[in-house]
């Protein structure tokens, strides 16, 4: 008897332990609603799905809506074979759907191209029903990821009438996996691909990885590290690429690979890998064929080339358009693109850092085949914490600019800070580039509406690993979950999103949701406070970039040094990017170009990026530079406090395993924001020789304490082959 009461007793507390909330369901959570008055409401609406057709996106559509109502609604919400009642739900196409085509809906649709939906309750056909209609299978897989949401965030449903599709083609996270499974810049543990034991096992991760990506309108992934690795091309890797993109096509996710530009040596065991070479062009499509023999959607490459060691065209004096060439022409003929990165920095440094991807590529804009798109990082350096908009952006009329956004936060807090980052992206997407005048914003220029192109995309640096909650830190999510939401719509706000992730994720009163939207929409400019305040960038510590490290001076090129950036001497502080310096305000179009060279115009959240500034001139709040940089620096520590004080109060609120995760985090971030603030400030006083002002307190250690920390196994590392 007392066996079988401890069995029992084993058993619940192993359901309890299974049951924990540890993040993993992301936003897709569909448990029951709780305010009454929307549970009717709904329950009264919705009775059954009526999912017709029988392609796998037509079954995943049906999994979803059958299994997400019926956890939202706290009842069972059968899948229908015919229209029976009113309350159906009704999602399909005109030919998978005998009843949608019926309704005489092309008009409505044609706009809508290929991944478009609508959405509508009303009466067809007699009958009231909730309909879902698109022009292809995944289409609708997209409208009903729509209508989910909109009952996981309460909305009306009465109100609900939706027309949308996607304003960029190219929804892509960019996977910084190496086949080891580490994870370049990687902070949630290790690559969620087991290279090793595809094809033959598939993890069940992969499918849910699918599954949160199309619920998000993502459609692409690169899923190999842009510091290449030719193994990936072997036929035994090709064939675990197969079977990722079998588990994916359902979810409208095409694959896509990184390229190594020397693979034909590599591999191939070709003398040469010039771009122009005969041999080497025919590898490359012998090699593009077999691939789309496994993959017919494969996507296409992503290529870094000649930066950062990796090899490129110009081993060859070849040019970036002739490199892309050579792969562009055969992926044509499958329909598949390259996208060929901007980030490149030559390794002689010859001019300031900043100009170098303008200089190397707008001379070769109208050179690049049509199915290609030069890939650029939002700002000119690299993924800083904030940078003015990088001045590719409407210099290259002629070819489709993609945007690369990083959501793995390599120079914001890594693993262990709280930052949302779609303000920072909102803010770069609204820039004008005045372009072709005033209102040629980023946005209109990677949509492709500025210059009209056919071809239009995004990527975002992925931060996913196989941690149980997917990106280490649970707000990590909310950054996946902004990135896709952008790529579907940059004209999205960074406050709406982060809206409907909180009310997905935790909770939908009110309070508590203005509560913690409050905090994440603080945190993107308490980081740059803490971190990088007044236009500062280039500053974290060498080779992990983990934590502050303004002295670092000694790198085997100057511009991987943080003294090249801040430029820190007893005069005062800041890179001088005007006509007297680098000129690399030159770059943008006017007025621009003459609001950044202007100390009086330049905004000053770019002030240090664009002038040197003496220690003891006035800013704007009439502060001394030196006065307002202390003031910024605590500013931003404070801003974490009240962000983790305001985190506190939801106890009770949010589940305590989550609430404590984050909890935890935040008295990390809390720590390791003070230690950035009184690290630079240390540092930056050996300059400017002033007092750190009354009322702020002082640094708890001095400089050689800051200095002398060091952390080895600082996760994210790239790894030396
Ligand atoms: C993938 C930065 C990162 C590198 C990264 C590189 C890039 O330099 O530190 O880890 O390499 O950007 O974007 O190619």
């Amino acid at each position: 008897m007392r066996k079988f009461a401890l069995l029992i007793l084993l058993q619940f507390s192993m359901a309890a332990f299974c049951l924990a909330e540890d993040g993993g369901r992301l936003w897709l959570r569909y448990d029951k609603i709780e305010d009454a008055q929307k549970l009717d409401q709904y329950r009264a609406a919705v009775k059954g799905v009526l999912v017709e057709g029988s392609s796998a996106t037509v079954a995943a559509i049906r999994e979803e809506l059958e299994m997400g109502l019926s956890g939202l609604l706290g009842e069972s919400i059968p899948g229908l074979t015919e229209m029976q009642q009113e309350g159906t739900i009704v999602a399909g196409t005109p030919t998978s759907s005998p009843f949608i085509a019926g309704l005489g809906l092309d008009k409505r649709l044609e706009p809508l191209g290929e991944e478009g939906f609508l959405i509508q309750t009303g009466k067809f056909g007699g009958k009231k029903i909730i309909l879902i209609a698109a022009n292809r299978d995944i289409g609708v897989l997209y409208g009903a990821f729509h209508l989910l949401r909109y009952l996981q965030t309460n909305g009306d449903l009465g109100k609900l009438a939706v027309e949308s599709a996607p304003k960029l083609k190219l929804r892509i996270l960019n996977h910084w996996d190496n086949l080891d499974r580490t994870v370049e810049r990687g902070y949630a543990g290790f690559s969620i691909w087991d290279w090793h034991r595809l094809p033959g096992y598939i993890d069940a991760r992969y499918k849910e990885y699918a599954r949160a990506n199309a619920s998000i309108g993502i459609n692409g992934a690169v899923v190999t590290n842009v510091n290449a690795n030719s193994l990936i091309l072997r036929p035994d890797y090709l064939d675990k690429v197969r079977a990722l993109a079998d588990v994916f096509r359902p979810y409208g996710i095409r694959i896509y690979l990184t390229a190594r530009f020397n693979a034909p040596m590599e591999l191939g065991k070709l003398k040469t890998a010039d771009p122009l070479d005969p041999e080497v062009r025919q590898w490359w499509k012998d090699k593009i064929d077999e691939i789309y023999t496994l993959v017919p959607d494969f996507g296409g490459f992503l290529v870094k080339a000649n930066s950062e060691g990796q090899p490129g065209p110009q081993n060859y004096n070849r040019t970036h358009a002739e490199g892309a060439d050579m792969l562009a022409q055969p992926l044509k003929a499958h329909n598949g693109v390259v996208m060929w990165r901007a980030f490149v920095y030559s390794g002689d440094v010859p001019v300031d850092r900043s100009k170098q991807a303008n200089n190397e590529f707008v001379p070769l804009d109208g050179q690049f085949a049509d199915n290609v798109l030069v890939q650029v990082k939002n700002g000119p350096i690299d993924f800083q914490p904030r940078e003015p908009f990088h001045p590719l952006f409407g210099a290259m009329p002629s070819t489709p600019l993609m945007m690369e956004f990083q959501v793995t936060q390599e120079y914001l807090g890594q693993g262990t800070h709280l930052v949302y980052l779609a303000p920072m992206w909102e803010e770069v997407l609204d820039a004008d580039t005045y372009a072709k005048g005033p209102g040629s914003t980023v946005a209109k220029v990677i949509d492709g509406s500025l210059e009209g192109h056919r071809l239009s995309g995004m990527a975002g640096v992925s931060n996913i690993g196989n941690d149980r909650n997917w990106t280490g830190h649970l707000f990590g999510q909310a950054n996946w979950y902004a990135y896709g939401r952008l790529a579907w719509n940059p004209g999205l706000g960074s406050a709406e999103i982060a809206e409907e992730w909180i009310r997905m994720t935790f909770l939908n009163d009110p309070g508590s949701v203005e509560k913690i939207k409050s905090v994440m929409m603080a945190s993107h400019e308490a980081c740059v406070d803490y971190m990088t305040p007044l236009g500062l960038h280039h500053i974290m510590g060498a080779g992990h970039h983990y934590g502050p490290g303004p002295w670092v001076s000694r790198m085997s090129r100057p511009d991987w040094t943080s003294v090249y950036y801040h430029k820190a001497d007893k005069e005062g502080l800041g890179f001088d990017r005007t006509p007297a310096g680098s000129n690399a305000v030159e770059q943008y179009f006017e007025p621009v170009r003459s609001r950044f060279a202007s100390r009086e115009s330049c905004p000053e959240k770019y002030l240090l990026w664009f002038h040197h500034v003496k220690w003891t001139d006035k800013l704007a709040s009439g502060k001394t530079l030196w006065e307002a940089l202390c003031l910024h620096y605590h500013h931003g520590a404070e801003a974490v406090n009240r962000m983790r004080t305001s985190w506190e109060s939801l106890k009770g609120k949010i589940d305590e395993e989550r609430f404590e995760q984050v909890d935890m985090l935040l008295g990390i971030q809390e720590k390791e924001a003070k230690w950035w603030r009184d690290a630079c400030l240390s540092y930056f006083q050996t300059f400017s020789g002033m007092d750190i002002p009354d009322g702020l307190e002082k640094p708890a250690h001095d400089l050689p304490y800051y200095e002398s920390l060091s952390f080895p196994y600082a996760p994210g590392i790239r790894p030396r082959w």
